[in-house]
C-alpha cells in the first residue's frame, strides 16, 4: 500500500528535478568556485596576538575581539590589491564554471552599496561596489555568478537569534502542538517584522542591481524565527522567481510549515537542488536520493573566510580536491572549492598554487567532468567513472602497485547482449590504452586488464582513460 502524502502548503512545489534549460546548464557545470570575503578578512582569525581555532568568518563571536571593535573594522576596509578581472581569470584557469560570492555573511556587512543599511562597502575607504565588479568580471569570463546571502544578520536590530533551539526541537514542538515563540517581547516580534522587510528589500535590490546572476545561495536559514515564518518565506521565494526567470535556489532557503529543512515532510526536495553537502560528499547514488546537488568544500578543515594561520589543520592537496571533483560528478553533483582572500584583496599563495594545479589537471582532463554524469560502471577501487553518451571516463585515483588496472564492465540491459570496450585512450597523452581480456563472471560482466604504460606511471597524478563501449551479442 502506497503511503499517502501529508498535505502541505509550504512543502516542495515540484516532485522530481527541474527540467528547464537554466537548470540543465547548472547540472553541467561540474566545478565551481566559492569566495568568502568580508571585513572578517582584516583580522584573519587573529587579534591582539591571539588566534581563533574556529572559522575565521565567525570571528565576531570568537571572544577575541569586542563587538564594537569588530563592527568598526569596515572603516579600515580598503583592499588595494583587489582586482576582479584577475580573480575571474584565476577562476577560469582553474576550470570553474560558476562562482558563488558572499554578498553578506552573518556579520551583516554588505559588499554592495545597499540602500537599506549604512553597514556597506560604500562607507569604507574602498567605496566601490565589489559585487558589481565581480559580477561583471566573472560574467565577462563566461563564469556564471550566484550570490551568497546570509539570513542571519548580527548587525540588524530586528534580527532575533533562535537561541538554543534547533530545527529538530522546533519539529518536535510542532508535532506536540506547542507554539514556540522565539520572541521574548512584543517589541522584539515587531522588530522582526522590520527585519523581514529589510531582508526582502535587500534580495530584490540584489536582483535589480545584478540581473546577470543565475541564482541565490542562502545560508543561516536554520534560524528559528525564519523557520517559523515558513509561509512568508515561501511567498518571498515565489516572488523572487517571478522577478528573475530561471532563478536557481537551493534547499537552504526555506522549510516547510513543520520545520522540515531540505526535504519536506513527504521526503521531497524543497526548491532546486540539495544544499546539504557542506564539506562532505555522498558516498553513492542512493544517498543523493536522485536529487540535484552540489558540494561546497573548504581547503583547510573548516575555514571559509581568510585565516592567517593555515598550520592549524590539514590542508587539502590539489589531488584531494581533484578526487572530490571526480567523485561529485560521478554521483551527478557539482563540486565547489572555497577561497578566502585576505583583507587587501589578495589570494594567499597556497590558494593560488592549488587553483593552478587543479586548473592544469582540468585543462587536460575536463572532458571527464563537464557535462558528464553517473556512469553505468559500478564503483571500483581505482577511482570513479563518469559518462557522456557512449563514452566512459575512468579517473584513476588509486593506481595499483603492479600497474595493472582491472576494469569491470557490467552486462547490458538488453537481452543476450554484453558490453565490450571498443577503444580506449589516455586523455593526458592521447595514446591508445592497451587492453587485454580479464575474463568474465557468471552474471555477464566483462573484465578488462589495462596495463598502465611507463609515461602514465611517471605522471604521479590522477589520470583519465576514456573508453568507448559497444554492445555486442
Ligand atoms: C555556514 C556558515 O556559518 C559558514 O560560515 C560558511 O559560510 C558555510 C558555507 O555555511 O556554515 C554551515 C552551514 C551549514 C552546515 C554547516 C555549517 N551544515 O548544514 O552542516
Amino acid at each position: 500500500k502506497v503511503k499517502e502524502d501529508i498535505p502541505l502548503k509550504h512543502g516542495a512545489h515540484r516532485i522530481g528535478k527541474r527540467t528547464d534549460a537554466y537548470m540543465q546548464h547548472w547540472r553541467e557545470y561540474g566545478l565551481g568556485q566559492f569566495i568568502h570575503w568580508g571585513v572578517y578578512a582584516i583580522p584573519g582569525g587573529q587579534w591582539n596576538g591571539k588566534t581563533t581555532q574556529y572559522a575565521a568568518e565567525w570571528f565576531r563571536t570568537s571572544g577575541l575581539i569586542s563587538k564594537e571593535e569588530y563592527d568598526n573594522l569596515y572603516k579600515e576596509f580598503n583592499p588595494t590589491g583587489f582586482d576582479a578581472k584577475q580573480w575571474a581569470k584565476m577562476a577560469k584557469q582553474m576550470g570553474a564554471r560558476y562562482m558563488i560570492f558572499t554578498t553578506k555573511h552573518h556579520d551583516g556587512f554588505c559588499m554592495w552599496p545597499s540602500k537599506y543599511t549604512d553597514y556597506t562597502i560604500a562607507n569604507t575607504p574602498y567605496k566601490k561596489d565589489i559585487v558589481k565588479e565581480l559580477v561583471d568580471a566573472y560574467t565577462e569570463e563566461g563564469i556564471d555568478v550566484y550570490l551568497y546571502f546570509s539570513i542571519i544578520d548580527w548587525s540588524h536590530p530586528g534580527y532575533v537569534s533562535g537561541g538554543n533551539i534547533n530545527s529538530a526541537d522546533i519539529k518536535k514542538m510542532y508535532q506536540e502542538g506547542k507554539n514556540h515563540n522565539p520572541f521574548k517581547t512584543e517589541r522584539q516580534a515587531g522588530l522582526y517584522e522590520e527585519f523581514k522587510t529589510f531582508t526582502r528589500n535587500q534580495l530584490f535590490e540584489l536582483l535589480d542591481d545584478y540581473p546577470q546572476i543565475k541564482g541565490l545561495w542562502f545560508d543561516g536559514s536554520w534560524d528559528v524565527a525564519w523557520v517559523k515564518n515558513a509561509g512568508w518565506v515561501d511567498t518571498l521565494g515565489l516572488e523572487l522567481r517571478e522577478k528573475h526567470p530561471g532563478l536557481i535556489i537551493g534547499s537552504r532557503f526555506r522549510s516547510d510549515e513543520f520545520g522540515n529543512r531540505h526535504e519536506d515532510a513527504n521526503g521531497y526536495l524543497i526548491d532546486d537542488y540539495d544544499q546539504r553537502y557542506e564539506r562532505n560528499l555522498p558516498k553513492d547514488l542512493k544517498e543523493t536520493k536522485g536529487f540535484d546537488w552540489d558540494c561546497v568544500m573548504t581547503i583547510p578543515e573548516n575555514q571559509w573566510g581568510y585565516h592567517r594561520d593555515w598550520t592549524l589543520t590539514y590542508i587539502k592537496t590539489p589531488y584531494d580536491l581533484i578526487g572530490m571533483i571526480v567523485q561529485a560528478n560521478s554521483l551527478d553533483g557539482n563540486f565547489v572549492i572555497n577561497f578566502g582572500p585576505d583583507g587587501k584583496g589578495n589570494f594567499r599563495p597556497e590558494e593560488i598554487s592549488i587553483a593552478k594545479e587543479v586548473g592544469k589537471w582540468m585543462s587536460v582532463n575536463n572532458e571527464a567532468i563537464y557535462g558528464t554524469h553517473h556512469s553505468i560502471l559500478e564503483k571500483q577501487d581505482w577511482g570513479y567513472s563518469t559518462q557522456k553518451d557512449s563514452y566512459i571516463y575512468l579517473t584513476v585515483l588509486n593506481k595499483p602497485m603492479n600497474n595493472l588496472l582491472k576494469v569491470k564492465v557490467p552486462r547490458s540491459k538488453t537481452k543476450d547482449m554484453i558490453y565490450v570496450i571498443e577503444n580506449a585512450q589516455y586523455l593526458s597523452t592521447k595514446k591508445v590504452a592497451k587492453i587485454q581480456d580479464g575474463g568474465r563472471d557468471k552474471f555477464g560482466s566483462v573484465f578488462y586488464d589495462i596495463v598502465i604504460p611507463k609515461d602514465i606511471q611517471k605522471l604521479n597524478e590522477p589520470f583519465v582513460i576514456k573508453i568507448k563501449l559497444k554492445e555486442v551479442n
